[in-house]
Parts: C-alpha cells; sequence; structure tokens
C-alpha cells in the first residue's frame, strides 16, 4: 500500500445559541397593599402563597427582588401581565425585566 489516507470529510461543529435569559424583577412602592402583590405573583408567576410572600418581603424591605428567569420573550409578557393586572386594579406596583449576566 502507498501514501497515507486522508479523512476529508469536514466536521460540522453545531453552534447551539442557547435563548437568553432575563430576569422578571419586582419593585416596592409605598402604596400597593402587600395583599395584592402576593395575588399578582401566584397568578402570574405560579408562586405558592409563602414562596410569594418571602420575595414580597424581600422587595419590601430591600426595595427589589428577583421573582423568576426566563426567555426574554416570556420575561417580557410576564411582568407586562403583572403590571396590566396592578394598573387595572389602580396600584402602581411595577416589574421590570433584565438580562441576566
Ligand atoms: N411596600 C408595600 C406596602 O407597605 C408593599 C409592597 C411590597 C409593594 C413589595 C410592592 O414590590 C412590592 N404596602
Amino acid at each position: 500500500m502507498t501514501g497515507t489516507k486522508t479523512d476529508k470529510r469536514t466536521k460540522t461543529v453545531p453552534k447551539t445559541q442557547r435563548p437568553s435569559l432575563h430576569k422578571v424583577l419586582l419593585v416596592n412602592d409605598d402604596y400597593t397593599p402587600r395583599d395584592f402583590v402576593v395575588d399578582v405573583l401566584k397568578a402570574v408567576f405560579r408562586l405558592s402563597v409563602d414562596e410569594a410572600h418571602a420575595r414580597m418581603m424581600v422587595a419590601h424591605q430591600k426595595g427589589v427582588c428577583t421573582i423568576a428567569v426566563y426567555t426574554r420573550e416570556v420575561a417580557e409578557t410576564k411582568a407586562t401581565e403583572a403590571v396590566a393586572l396592578s394598573q387595572q386594579a389602580g396600584f402602581p406596583l411595577m416589574f421590570t425585566t433584565e438580562p441576566e449576566e
């Protein structure tokens, strides 16, 4: 046998793009009742009453609390839904989103 066989097949390196994740943040204010915050967290983010209460207290005491992490579109939809519920009820409760590091 002569020569060396070289494998000319090219390897395809898959470039898997992970969707960028975004946090939903709950922002404290002086007007929204605590029970209403808990209700919104349960309804929109599917938190248990205990978890919702704990997150509400963190926002109340520290000014802000991360509620959940989703793909950007889901995070924005949930934040918009939560703010809409609050506005409908006449409260200034605010949720924001930001990219996760
Ligand atoms: N600070 C509000 C109050 O004392 C309750 C509250 C908690 C509002 C968390 C918003 O993100 C919030 N009634």
